[in-house]
C-alpha cells in the first residue's frame, strides 16, 4: 500500500492514503460497525470497473460492454444467496442507508406509517429520524427497549403496534447488544397487517455464519451494510422473497439510484465469496466471544453495561452509575488519543445530547480479524476501563498508547508482507 500512482499526481492526498493505513495499523479500531478488510477486497474495490456504467441488472442493461459487470454482479447475488438463504437478493444499494431507502420506496407512499426503534435506545437514522429523510417522507413513531433490562420491549413494542397501526415495523439496530427475536417482530407486524423490515447491517456477518439467529424467511425484507461484519466491498444489499423482487429492484434502480457502484459490487462479491470459507464461521464466533471477553472484563471493573453484557459483536457502556461526571465523548477523546478508536453513544434513558452522550459503543469485529483472541480483549477492557477512570490524567494516557502499540506490534494488520487473512 505505497500509493505510488497516486503520489506521483497527487502527493497531498497520497500522504494522506498513507497516512490513514499508518492510524488503521497502529490504532485499534472499535468502533462497531468497522472493521478490515482483506486486500483481495480492497484490489477489486478499487478495480477498473469504477470506470463502468451499468444502469440495469445482469443480463439487461441499459448500456453496453457490461459482460465482466454482469459477471461480477451475479457472482455477488448468487453468494449472497448462499450465505444468507434468500430468495431474492439485490446487491447494488450504495449503503444502509440506501437499502433501507429502497424497501420505503417500494413498499410505502408517502405519509405512510413507520414504527421504529428510537434512535437514542439504538435505533438508526435511516429508520426514521427526523433529521433523515424517512423521518420527513414518513410519519414515524417510535418503540424503545425497557430502561430496566436494556433488552427490547416487546410487549410494549406490540401495544404500540395496536395504537399506531404502521404500515411497516423496522427490527435490526445500531447500538443494541443482545439477540433480537424476529419471530416475535414478525407476529406484532402479522397482527396489524404491517409489513417487516429487519435491518441486520451489524449483524450481517454473524447472521451468515449462524452465531445469531436469521431474520431471512421470517421477514418480508432484510437489509444491511455490506462492509460490517460480512467484511466485503463498502456498500448495501437488500433481500426479500421473490413476490417483492421485480417491487424492490424498480425502487432500487431506476427508482432512487442510477449507476451501480461496480467496483464496490466487485468488492462484495469477492468479501462474500471469503466468507463462505469454513474459516469464516470461526472468525464470527470469535468476534463474539471476543465481545463477550471484553463485556466480562469491563464489568468486573465496576462498568454498567446497558442490558449487563451482549449476545453479539458490541457492548454498550452506561457512564453514569460508574463516572457521573464523565461524559462520552470525554472518554471517546482520550481513548483516541490512546490509540484505542471508539464512539461515544448515546443509551437508554439518555441525559445528556446525541452529541456529548452518557455512554460508550465498543466493538471486536475490526479486533477479531486482526487476530485478538480473548485474553487480548481482556487487557483491552483493562486498558478502556483506566482510560474512563481518569481521561484526563495525560501521563496515564500516554502509558496507555503504549501499550496499545504494543499491542499493535503483537498483531499486525496490512504490513505488506503477511496477508492480513487468508
Ligand atoms: N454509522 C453506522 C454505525 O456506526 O452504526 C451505522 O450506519
Amino acid at each position: 500500500m505505497d500509493y505510488d500512482a497516486v503520489r506521483a499526481i497527487d502527493p497531498e492526498v497520497a500522504a494522506a492514503l498513507s497516512g490513514e493505513v499508518e492510524r488503521q495499523n497502529e490504532t485499534l479500531a472499535m468502533i462497531a460497525s468497522e472493521n478490515h478488510v482483506s486486500e483481495a477486497v480492497l484490489e477489486a474495490q478499487s478495480s477498473v470497473l469504477t470506470n463502468k456504467y451499468a444502469e440495469g441488472y445482469p443480463g439487461s442493461r441499459y448500456y453496453g460492454g457490461c459482460e465482466y459487470a454482469d459477471e461480477i454482479e451475479q457472482l455477488a447475488i448468487d453468494r449472497a444467496k448462499e450465505l444468507w438463504g434468500a430468495e431474492h437478493v439485490n446487491v447494488q444499494p450504495h449503503s444502509g442507508s440506501q437499502a433501507n431507502m429502497g424497501v420505503y420506496l417500494a413498499m410505502l407512499e408517502p405519509g405512510d406509517r413507520i414504527l421504529s426503534l428510537d434512535l437514542t435506545h439504538g435505533g438508526h437514522l435511516s429508520h426514521g429520524h427526523p433529521a433523515n429523510f424517512a423521518g420527513q417522507v414518513y410519519e414515524v413513531e417510535q418503540y424503545e427497549v425497557d430502561e430496566e433490562t436494556g433488552y427490547i420491549d416487546y410487549e410494549g413494542l406490540a401495544d404500540h403496534a395496536a395504537e399506531f397501526d404502521p404500515d411497516i415495523i423496522v427490527s435490526g439496530y445500531s447500538a443494541y447488544p443482545r439477540e433480537v427475536e424476529w419471530e416475535r417482530i414478525q407476529a406484532v407486524a402479522d397482527d396489524v397487517d404491517a409489513y417487516h423490515l429487519a435491518d441486520i447491517a451489524h449483524i450481517t456477518g454473524l447472521v451468515a455464519a449462524g452465531v445469531h439467529s436469521s431474520p431471512v424467511g421470517v421477514a418480508d425484507f432484510v437489509t444491511g451494510s455490506t462492509h460490517k461484519t460480512i467484511r466485503s466491498g463498502r456498500g448495501g444489499i437488500i433481500m426479500c422473497d421473490e413476490e417483492y423482487a421485480d417491487d424492490i429492484d424498480s425502487a432500487v434502480f431506476p427508482g432512487s439510484q442510477g449507476g451501480p457502484l461496480m467496483h464496490n459490487i466487485a468488492g462484495k462479491a469477492v468479501g462474500f465469496r471469503e466468507a463462505l470459507e469454513p474459516s469464516f464461521e470461526a472468525y464470527a464466533e470469535q468476534t463474539v466471544a471476543n465481545a463477550k471477553a471484553l463485556a466480562d472484563r469491563l464489568q468486573e471493573h465496576g462498568l454498567e453495561l446497558v442490558s449487563g453484557g451482549t449476545d453479539n459483536h458490541l457492548v454498550l457502556v452506561d457512564l453514569r452509575p460508574s463516572h457521573p461526571d464523565t461524559t462520552g465523548k470525554d472518554v471517546e477523546e482520550a481513548l483516541e488519543e490512546a490509540g484505542i478508536v471508539l464512539n461515544a453513544n448515546t443509551v437508554p434513558g439518555e441525559t445528556r445530547s446525541a452529541f456529548n452522550p452518557s455512554g460508550i459503543r465498543a466493538g471486536t469485529p475490526a479486533l477479531t480479524t486482526r487476530g485478538f483472541d480473548e485474553d487480548a480483549c481482556r487487557e483491552v477492557a483493562d486498558l478502556i476501563y483506566e482510560v474512563v477512570d481518569a481521561p484526563e490524567d495525560d501521563d496515564l494516557v500516554a502509558e496507555v498508547s503504549e501499550r496499545v502499540a504494543a499491542l499493535t506490534d503483537e498483531y499486525p494488520l496490512y504490513d505488506n508482507e503477511e496477508p492480513l487473512y487468508e
